[in-house]
């Protein structure tokens, strides 16, 4: 086929209408409440759109499909949802138009993939399995059945079953996901590349060998309790709305807040809480105390800073900064540490970081002057080539003064996917613990594999090179959401079936294997018979969820019903009865039970309202190595850019989820009506002769390599010289596959090296 015939795996390359605002100083207030209704009503019937709204995270409601925020254990508001909330709901509950057998026959893949990434999300929900035959230029509807049995066709004839991988999305609940993994490993492979690989694999790969736990230690009591909060590299206005309650009640208690990010965001600035009159009315809470833009990939530098200034502090007035009594009792290496630190050079951290000593100084005030401290993180911090180290420099200063495992202090990595944290509880690993295998060999009697899967990136590799069959994916899109797009569509073409178990059209299914499949599942907030799922959200707490709206297609199934259907078909042969696990859930919790640590009594304690805690060896200080944490030591790791290169990171915008493009506008940076704009400091700007609003092409560079994604607007904003942002999945293409964190292969998402070019 021509390439001019083939499904293109990037949105169109063309502009809408680009209008600029003054950025906002602060997040939330009347607009918020407006924009979650415009966006419910546009989606919806005004019965459908609204009723779901009252059950959303309520005790024995269901868990927002949006971030991973917990919600308060004691009393809740009648409406605990936020305005990205509303529209994530407005997506899953749309019943406005539908993508059915009649849409897939009007539209060919083709002309499907020529439209752009919002105009599928307007198209509404998946309703029937469908199926794309080889050399077919159309979907035309399958049989449940009928698809089972391709997958096991497909599956049965491959030579190794590591030649099949099974990616999961976040929102997948804890039973789909514990099934999915089973049946992955008992079909033999551990090939179970997630989302987490591209979000926060960076910061499980840093704490666990340090505080022996790859999840965050604090829990929102802490937050009532806590005299300081920093926040790096996270835009919780956006993308975790219902965090900016807990900084508003912090802030109004006394506790100081300070902003580490590159850009000015509105919802760190200020807060004006949508559900109180005067939020309502505009008046917004300040939050933070220090803000410091620093550069893109500055991180480790300022905390090295941050670091030295608490040394400075304690050998001023000896006893008083560090706590040395925990350092003697909980860590170990801190005088090899301290030896290293002293060694780099405040010019280096300043060259490195672009803060100013002062800055930096006063940042570590905050710190050392708080009897306890949060730290929350996101994918500024993540998605860097050293986010591993950067992270850990992070646990160094919170050893420092023993801030973790104590009230009100502790590591908060801000989790994305609403049970991205749960699924990798439920198994959705490439590297399984010896522990974890060996109980789910016992409880399914059979020896699961042990050779170490393949993640996100080492399965597009495998994929290129003709190596995968069968790619099955639960959730997620993971065409447009990895790097490299175009490396991937080639190796997506090259297997011979391509499975999404999905809600929503997205260009995963428009660019794909020789055959394809589309299976429609229920969302969250869908009733599935009398039946109840479980989540973990970004707190370690596990509760119940349960959809209260009328599914939108009868032919759609659960999530763990069309696992255990596909794996019933695959694994004909084996003695597990999967169907019972798909009619009665219980039965897979009793599964989770006997498998995994800390679900003892689950369908009991799952009823609890709220939920329960999972345990945490870091919150009773019992850390990785003989209960110790060993502090960290790395090297300070710049960069190297030529002058005429900047630093590009990817980011969302306010009308987005991921690859889910709710709208065009990004509210609160100011920007309406377009997304592909680039935002630049204004001295980049005229060094390159870049007018506003100028039509530039991006290339990035690696290895001598250049990869190039055309026709961004040039915006003059408030970022740091030598730093440029741009919106994802649309500069994807950019990211290039082999520039991944180390340790944890996480693409370098935030960090691609770029030119600018006139258009
Ligand atoms: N509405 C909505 N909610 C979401 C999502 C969504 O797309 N939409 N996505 C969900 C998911 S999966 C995730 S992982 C989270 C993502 O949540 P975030 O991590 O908040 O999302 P990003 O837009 O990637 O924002 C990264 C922030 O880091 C800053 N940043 C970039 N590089 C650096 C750096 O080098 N240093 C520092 N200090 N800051 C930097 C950027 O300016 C930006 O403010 O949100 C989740 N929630
Ligand atoms: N350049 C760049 N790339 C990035 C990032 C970045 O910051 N910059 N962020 C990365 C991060 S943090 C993440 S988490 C990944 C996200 O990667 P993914 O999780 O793979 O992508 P999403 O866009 O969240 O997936 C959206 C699709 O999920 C499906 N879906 C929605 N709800 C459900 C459901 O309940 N069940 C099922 N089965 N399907 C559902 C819909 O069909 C929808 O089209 O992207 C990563 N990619
Ligand atoms: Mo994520």
């Amino acid at each position: 086929m021509a390439d001019s015939q083939k499904p293109a795996p990037e949105n169109p390359e063309k502009f809408s209408d680009l209008r600029l605002n003054k950025p906002a100083q602060s997040a939330a207030g009347l607009p918020a409440v407006t924009s979650s209704l415009r966006h419910a009503l546009r989606a919806s019937s005004p019965g459908r759109a609204l009723k779901p709204w009252l059950n959303l995270n309520q005790k024995g409601g269901f868990d927002c499909p949006s971030c991973a925020w917990p919600d308060p254990d004691g009393h809740r508001t009648t409406t605990e949802f936020c305005e990205n909330g509303a529209k994530a709901l407005a997506s899953e509950t749309s019943n406005r138009n539908c993508c059915d057998a009649s849409f897939f026959k009007k539209h060919s893949v083709l002309e499907l993939s020529e439209k752009s990434d919002h105009w599928h999300e307007l198209q509404g929900r998946l309703t029937e399995p469908m199926i794309l035959s080889e050399g077919a230029t159309h979907y035309k509807p399958i049989s449940w059945d009928s698809a089972y049995k391709l997958i096991a066709d497909e599956l049965q004839i491959i030579q190794s079953p590591n030649e099949a991988v099974f990616y999961t999305s976040g929102r997948t609940v804890n039973e789909a996901a514990f099934l999915y993994q089973l049946f992955a490993r008992k079909f033999g492979t551990n090939n179970l590349p997630d989302c987490s690989n591209m979000c926060h694999e960076s910061s499980g790969a840093a704490l666990k060998p340090t505080i022996g736990i790859s999840k965050g230690t604090v829990s929102l009591n802490d937050f009532e309790k806590t005299e300081a909060i920093f926040i790096f590299g996270q835009n919780p206005g956006t993308n975790h709305p219902r965090m900016l309650s807990s900084l508003q009640s912090a802030k109004r208690r006394g506790a100081k807040i300070v902003a580490i990010n590159p850009l000015k965001e509105a919802g760190l600035l200020g807060f004006a809480h949508p559900q109180e009159i005067s939020g309502i009315l505009g008046k917004a809470t300040p939050l933070t105390n220090e803000y410091l833009q620093v550069k893109i990939n500055g991180d480790m530098a300022l905390l090295k800073g941050m670091q030295k200034a608490l040394l400075d502090a304690e050998s001023k007035a000896p006893g008083t900064v560090l706590d040395q009594e925990f350092i003697k009792q909980h860590t170990s290496g801190f005088t090899e540490w301290k030896e290293a630190l002293e060694v780099i050079a405040w010019d280096d951290i300043l060259e490195q970081s672009g803060l100013k000593r002062d800055e930096i100084e006063a940042a570590a005030k905050i710190y050392y002057e708080a009897e306890s401290v949060i730290s929350c993180w996101a994918m500024g911090l993540t998605q860097h080539s050293t986010a591993v180290a950067t992270i850990q420099e992070l646990v160094n200063i919170h050893l420092l003064r023993g801030n973790i495992g104590k009230p009100g202090a502790g590591l908060c990595p801000v989790r994305g996917h609403s049970n991205v944290q749960g699924d990798r509880t439920m198994g959705i690993t490439t590297q399984p613990a010896t522990d974890f295998i060996d109980a789910l060999g016992k409880e399914f009697s059979f020896t699961p594999p042990t050779q170490k899967g393949m993640d996100v990136v080492e399965s597009i590799e495998a994929m290129r090179d003709g190596k995968i069959k069968v790619m099955f994916c639960l959730g997620g899109n993971f065409l447009s959401a990895t790097p490299d797009v175009r490396v991937v569509a080639e190796g997506m073409r090259k297997c011979q079936l391509t499975v999404q178990v999905s809600t929503k059209l997205n260009r995963s299914h428009l660019i794909t294997g020789k055959k394809a499949l589309i299976l429609p599942c229920l969302g969250r907030s869908e009733r599935d018979g009398d039946q109840f799922v479980t989540v973990e959200n970004s707190m370690g707490i596990v509760h119940s969820s349960r959809g209260n709206l009328e599914p939108i297609s009868q032919s759609l199934l659960s999530e763990p019903a069309i696992i255990a259907n596909v794996a019933e078909a695959v694994l004909a042969k084996e003695d597990i009865t999967w169907r019972e696990y798909a009619k009665d859930y219980s039965k897979i919790r009793e599964s989770i039970e006997r498998t995994i640590p800390g679900f003892e009594n689950f369908e009991s304690r799952i009823t609890e309202p709220g939920g329960f805690y999972l345990e945490n060896c870091a919150k009773n200080r019992k850390f990785a190595i003989e209960g110790r944490a060993p502090f960290s030591v790395h090297d300070l790791e710049p960069l190297k850019l030529s002058k005429d290169q900047l630093l590009l990171m990817t980011i969302r915008s306010h009308d987005q989820f991921n690859t889910t493009i709710y709208g065009i506008n990004d509210r609160y940076r100011g920007i309406q009506g377009e997304r592909r704009v680039v935002f630049l400091n204004q001295k980049d700007m005229e060094a390159r002769g870049l007018k506003p609003k100028q039509p530039v092409n991006l290339i990035s560079h690696w290895e001598g390599k250049q990869r190039k994604a055309n026709l961004f607007l040039a915006i003059s904003y408030n970022i740091p010289n030598g730093c440029a942002a741009a919106y994802f999945p649309e500069t994807n293409v950019l990211v290039p596959l082999e520039s991944t964190a180390k340790i944890s292969n996480t693409p370098t998402s935030k960090s691609i090296i770029i030119t600018i070019e006139a258009a």
